[in-house]
Protein backbone atom coordinates (compact mmCIF):
# COMPACT_ATOMS: atom_id res chain seq x y z
CA UNK A 1 0.00 0.00 0.00
CA UNK A 2 1.39 3.11 -0.76
CA UNK A 3 1.29 6.39 1.34
CA UNK A 4 0.21 9.64 0.48
CA UNK A 5 1.30 12.43 2.49
CA UNK A 6 0.05 16.56 1.71
CA UNK A 7 2.68 18.93 3.03
CA UNK A 8 1.27 22.30 3.09
CA UNK A 9 3.40 25.54 4.15
CA UNK A 10 2.73 29.33 4.42
CA UNK A 11 5.59 31.21 1.38
CA UNK A 12 5.82 34.12 0.02
CA UNK A 13 6.05 32.96 -3.48
CA UNK A 14 4.30 35.09 -5.67
CA UNK A 15 5.69 39.33 -4.46
CA UNK A 16 2.90 40.85 -7.02
CA UNK A 17 0.03 40.25 -4.77
CA UNK A 18 0.05 41.14 -1.10
CA UNK A 19 -1.15 37.88 0.73
CA UNK A 20 1.46 35.01 1.16
CA UNK A 21 0.65 31.96 -0.45
CA UNK A 22 -0.21 28.20 0.65
CA UNK A 23 2.17 26.07 -0.55
CA UNK A 24 0.88 22.43 -1.54
CA UNK A 25 3.17 19.47 -2.24
CA UNK A 26 1.74 15.79 -2.70
CA UNK A 27 4.60 13.16 -1.60
CA UNK A 28 4.29 9.29 -2.71
CA UNK A 29 5.82 6.83 -0.55
CA UNK A 30 8.13 9.94 0.17
CA UNK A 31 8.80 11.07 -3.17
CA UNK A 32 7.81 14.45 -4.42
CA UNK A 33 4.78 14.34 -7.15
CA UNK A 34 3.35 17.24 -7.51
CA UNK A 35 3.42 21.04 -6.08
CA UNK A 36 1.94 23.49 -6.48
CA UNK A 37 0.82 26.70 -4.64
CA UNK A 38 -2.35 28.89 -3.89
CA UNK A 39 -2.95 32.33 -3.67
CA UNK A 40 -5.44 35.27 -2.48
CA UNK A 41 -5.51 38.03 -5.30
CA UNK A 42 -6.71 40.39 -2.67
CA UNK A 43 -4.19 41.30 0.70
CA UNK A 44 -6.19 39.11 3.62
CA UNK A 45 -8.85 37.71 0.89
CA UNK A 46 -10.13 34.37 0.28
CA UNK A 47 -7.52 32.18 -1.49
CA UNK A 48 -8.47 32.36 -5.22
CA UNK A 49 -5.74 31.39 -7.37
CA UNK A 50 -4.15 27.56 -7.90
CA UNK A 51 -1.51 28.62 -9.78
CA UNK A 52 -0.27 25.40 -11.19
CA UNK A 53 -3.45 22.95 -12.21
CA UNK A 54 -3.11 19.28 -11.02
CA UNK A 55 -6.21 16.61 -11.10
CA UNK A 56 -6.68 16.40 -7.60
CA UNK A 57 -9.28 14.15 -7.29
CA UNK A 58 -7.73 11.79 -9.78
CA UNK A 59 -11.16 11.43 -12.16
CA UNK A 60 -8.95 12.20 -15.38
CA UNK A 61 -10.02 15.50 -15.91
CA UNK A 62 -8.46 19.30 -14.52
CA UNK A 63 -11.80 21.19 -14.21
CA UNK A 64 -13.06 23.29 -11.41
CA UNK A 65 -13.65 20.25 -8.52
CA UNK A 66 -10.16 19.91 -8.63
CA UNK A 67 -9.18 23.90 -7.72
CA UNK A 68 -12.19 23.54 -5.33
CA UNK A 69 -10.40 20.91 -3.42
CA UNK A 70 -7.10 23.06 -3.61
CA UNK A 71 -8.65 26.26 -2.87
CA UNK A 72 -10.61 24.98 0.16
CA UNK A 73 -7.87 23.01 1.29
CA UNK A 74 -5.52 26.76 1.34
CA UNK A 75 -8.33 28.30 3.23
CA UNK A 76 -8.67 25.96 6.08
CA UNK A 77 -4.65 25.47 6.21
CA UNK A 78 -5.08 29.37 6.83
CA UNK A 79 -7.13 29.34 9.55
CA UNK A 80 -5.21 26.65 11.65
CA UNK A 81 -2.96 28.43 14.04
CA1 LIG B 1 2.10 36.68 -2.39
CA1 LIG C 1 -10.15 16.03 -11.76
Amino acid sequence: MTTKELRLSIEEVDVTNTSPEVVVEVYQDNMLQFATFVSASKKGGAYDTVNVKTDADDDGDMDEEDETILLELATAFSRFK
